[in-house]
């Protein structure tokens, strides 16, 4: 760790995007203050891909080795449409590695701790002003040298769209020998079936015991998109997920949500600056919104902690040097989700890749 360089952050949200943030800003000298509205640090949602990117962050601020254990690389990205094997993907050997959101928030709260970060929970942030100032709910006001809007995607929703697919997103035990024992259910299968009605299923194993499953439905579905999930409508469309879905339907407390983007014009104003969900929310298609988040809360701590002189220029040099590659990914997900162009397979191509291939952390 670093010696105190006596500036002073205020960071909103602990989801992955606020943890990253504040957990670098910390490593690199700066007295950091963490809120967190919710009671307790905790993630939202159940499982995640994350791929080069948001993985060789996680090395850099030492929560790599603790999470590992946590994990799994499947074999295969394997896509079928009605059960018909379209593409078995690899990536050609660039890193990739599943797990339930709950591993990696608890290694990231762990990094967080250690490096000294002030986490306050019960604490909604409700007013920023680009000098630096914080409003809290409970109407105190602090002031900071930098403040870091992680607040996710329902922080002020700007030019945000609605779409026509959405998803209820489980963990259930994987039950492997249930479904049949063979390798191929080690790998992330993405199931798309179309007819009779649009009804996908993206099986994600995370690791021995756990099984992230992504149900896909129209949002105008009203059968498809029920919580808990309806079992017949779900077993009727992929009866060789009998086992699993039987073991969704009797999760209570799901939810279905729209898929969901924002778009702004600029990502900080003044010594404010957003990151995560709350500058560039997108469609999950490619698996990219945590891993940009933590990218892009890395390179911002990493760029501001280097030159703080004139934290606001430092910012727009840092968004103008950042933004790009990230823009790009928010546009083909969102591409992907609107023409479901994903259930073709063999869509992972070098461009498609080029932010999950991404190293924030070379060079700095
Ligand atoms: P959030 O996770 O939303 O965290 C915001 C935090 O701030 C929360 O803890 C919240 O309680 C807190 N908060 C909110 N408002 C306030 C306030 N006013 N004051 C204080 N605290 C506040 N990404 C991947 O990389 N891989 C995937 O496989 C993947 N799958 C996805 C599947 C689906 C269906 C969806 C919808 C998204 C998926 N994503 C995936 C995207 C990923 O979930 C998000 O991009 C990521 O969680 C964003 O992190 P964040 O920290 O910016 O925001
Ligand atoms: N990929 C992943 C995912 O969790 C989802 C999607 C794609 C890893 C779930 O919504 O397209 O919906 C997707």
């Amino acid at each position: 760790m670093s010696e105190s360089n006596g500036l002073k952050a205020e960071v909103a949200g602990a989801g992955f995007a606020g943890l990253v943030a504040a957990t670098t800003l910390a490593q690199q000298g700066w007295d950091v203050t963490l809120h967190e509205r919710g009671e307790e640090l905790r993630p939202l949602g159940a499982g995640i891909v994350l791929w080069n990117n948001s993985l060789e962050v996680l090395k850099a601020i030492g929560a790599y080795d603790s999470l590992l254990p946590h994990t799994m690389v499947p074999p295969f990205y394997e896509t079928r449409i009605h059960n018909e094997t379209q593409s078995l993907e690899d990536f050609d050997g660039l890193p990739w590695r599943t797990m339930t959101r709950k591993a990696l928030h608890e290694a990231l709260e762990e990094a967080a701790r250690k490096a000294g970060v002030k986490v306050l929970v019960n604490s909604e942030v409700v007013a920023a002003d680009p000098s630096g100032t914080i409003t809290l709910a409970s109407g105190k006001v602090r002031h900071a040298d930098l403040v870091v809007g992680a607040d996710g995607v329902t922080s002020n929703v700007r030019d945000s769209i609605g779409s026509k697919d959405g998803v209820t997103r489980l963990i259930v035990p994987r039950m492997k020998e249930e479904l049949g024992g063979q390798d191929e259910w080690d790998n992330v299968i993405d199931f798309w079936n179309f007819e009779p009605r649009v009804l996908r299923v993206l099986y994600v194993p995370c690791n021995d015991d756990e099984l992230y499953i992504a149900l896909m439905a129209p949002i105008e579905d009203e059968e498809g998109s029920a919580v808990p999930i309806n079992y017949d409508v779900w077993a009727e469309s992929h009866p060789y997920l009998a086992p699993v879905l039987r073991e969704a339907a009797k999760i209570e407390n799901g939810r279905y949500d729209g898929y969901q983007t924002n778009v702004l014009k600029n990502w900080s104003n003044g010594k404010v600056v957003l990151v995560g969900d709350s500058a560039h929310a997108m469609c999950p298609a490619l698996a990219q919104g945590a891993g940009t988040a933590m990218q892009n809360a890395y390179t911002m701590a990493m760029a501001v902690s280097a030159d703080h002189l004139d934290l606001p220029a430092t910012l727009q040099t840092w968004e103008a040097e950042e933004r790009e590659i990230t823009d790009r990914c928010q546009a083909k997900s969102a591409w992907y989700a609107e023409t479901r162009n994903m259930s073709k397979g063999n869509q992972f191509t070098p461009e498609v890749l080029e932010t999950a291939a991404y190293n924030p952390t070379e060079g700095r």
